[in-house]
């Protein structure tokens, strides 16, 4: 049975919030969208609605609003470029950045109403996007030393929490944690001897002092062996300070999503409707029961290597199981019924970053999305492996089963999401 929603998650935010959204979403877009702004951008249009993101916060949200045409569809058709756009040929894209996968872009059904599907992945609505390039595998423990060698960064994971810091972005009157808290750590999974209360993630998880990405269990650990495994333990500014050193950005929830479909709009796996189609595991999640007994009858008990199941229908290898992947956006619980009246929409996270309150509380101490779902994924628990699930998880916390994948934008031209960094 799925329990909804998962333990530690915050209750879907109530209906006034969601009319107040809705209301400034109209107000905004009819007050802007069809004298002012349509004509005199229309012929930029391919242009605005890669830039969105940066757009939004140039012009205070306003610009945005009418590029994005998140509203009843009716008044801002796309241009003929948008809604003709089909996927370049790879061969065709001389340029096309190592490692990388082309996702045409288009129009999708983000989230989902299936029976699988929780009260945060629904209600469906369609979004549009355009074309970019995504990583086609994880981000592996090899390739992050080489990130870590280049600039000697030191991960959230290795630096000794500095109260005085933390209490400047947590709200005011926070108690202080305990002071053995107060070290350098990351979250383990260290699984049970037994069936315990799955509500209680205490039960299968611990906080560990000394685990990184260098030490994935904890002191002990290493990565010998497992230099192509997704690198784990990364906390969501890790992974954004990776992709800015590799001139990349982190995907918007909305990218991921519409990368992980393959094209294949609507359906419940990323493979289409069949968990194991003729028996064939088709992600690395947990069989057996959760969390006690793991039968590694899809061939791995833990983190598998990058690449080792069939990739998806634009060439992208596991955006189920494995490792979650850290997205760019905040998370919010309520995210689809936000949008559940609007007709199509751009990027969501570009909307929300563009009414984002004043007094809303700093990047770094927010939740962010992850998607995808990980090894320790069971149909008992959470069954997120599948496009449209959904979690948030705190920004500065890594995680045994927690990686990230970069995307770029078609155009080096475009700035990438990274500069306009939601800070305080
Ligand atoms: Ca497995
Ligand atoms: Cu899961």
């Amino acid at each position: 049975m799925i329990a909804d929603p998962l333990p530690g998650e915050r209750a879907v935010t109530g209906a006034f919030d969601i009319v107040r959204f809705r209301r400034t979403i109209a107000s905004r877009h009819h007050s802007v969208a069809g004298p002012l702004c349509l004509p005199k951008f229309q012929e930029n249009w391919v242009y605005a609605v890669t830039l969105r993101p940066f757009l939004s916060l140039a012009a205070g949200g306003a610009l945005a609003f009418c590029v994005l045409g998140c509203g009843d569809g009716s008044d801002d058709a796309l241009p003929a470029e948008m809604t003709t756009q089909a996927a370049p040929d790879l061969e065709e894209k001389p340029d096309r950045p190592a490692g990388m996968a082309w996702i045409p872009g288009g129009e999708f059904a983000m989230g989902s109403e299936d029976s699988l599907a929780r009260l945060n992945e629904r209600p469906v609505h369609r979004v549009r996007l355009a074309g970019f390039w995504m990583d086609a595998r994880q981000v592996t423990n090899e390739q992050f030393a080489r990130f870590v060698e280049a600039t000697g960064y030191v991960t959230v994971a290795e630096r000794v929490p500095d109260w005085e810091e933390m209490k400047t972005q947590l709200p005011p009157g926070t108690p202080k944690p305990a002071d053995d808290l107060l070290v350098a750590g990351s979250m383990v999974f260290v699984g049970s001897d037994g069936p315990v209360d799955l509500a209680n993630m205490g039960n299968f998880w611990r906080w560990t002092p000394g685990a990184c990405w260098r030490r994935p269990a904890g002191p002990g650990s290493d990565l010998a062996g497992k230099s192509d495994l997704p690198v784990v333990q990364v906390a969501w500014e890790d992974a954004r300070a990776y992709a800015e050193w590799a001139g990349k950005r982190l995907p918007t929830e909305a990218e991921w999503e519409f990368a992980a479909r393959g094209g294949r709009d609507g359906a419940r796996y990323a493979w289409g409707e069949e968990f194991r189609p003729a028996g064939a595991a088709m992600a690395n999640t947990w069989t057996g029961e959760f969390p006690y007994r793991n039968t590694a009858d899809d061939g791995f008990d833990g983190l598998a290597p990058v690449g080792r199941f069939a990739p998806n229908g634009y060439g992208l290898y596991d955006m189920a199981g494995n490792a979650w992947d850290w997205c760019d956006d905040e998370y919010r619980p309520d995210l689809h019924m936000l949008f559940a009246d609007e007709a199509v929409c751009g990027d969501p996270a570009a909307l929300l970053a563009a009414i984002r309150p004043p007094n809303a509380p700093p990047a770094a101490v927010l939740e962010r999305v992850v998607k995808g779902g990980s090894f320790l994924c069971h149909a008992s628990y959470c069954a997120s492996y599948r496009p449209s699930a959904r979690r948030g998880l705190p920004a500065d916390t890594g995680m045994s089963h927690v990686s990230f994948r970069c995307v770029q934008p078609a155009s080096a031209e475009f700035p990438p999401l990274l500069r306009q960094t939601l800070k305080p």
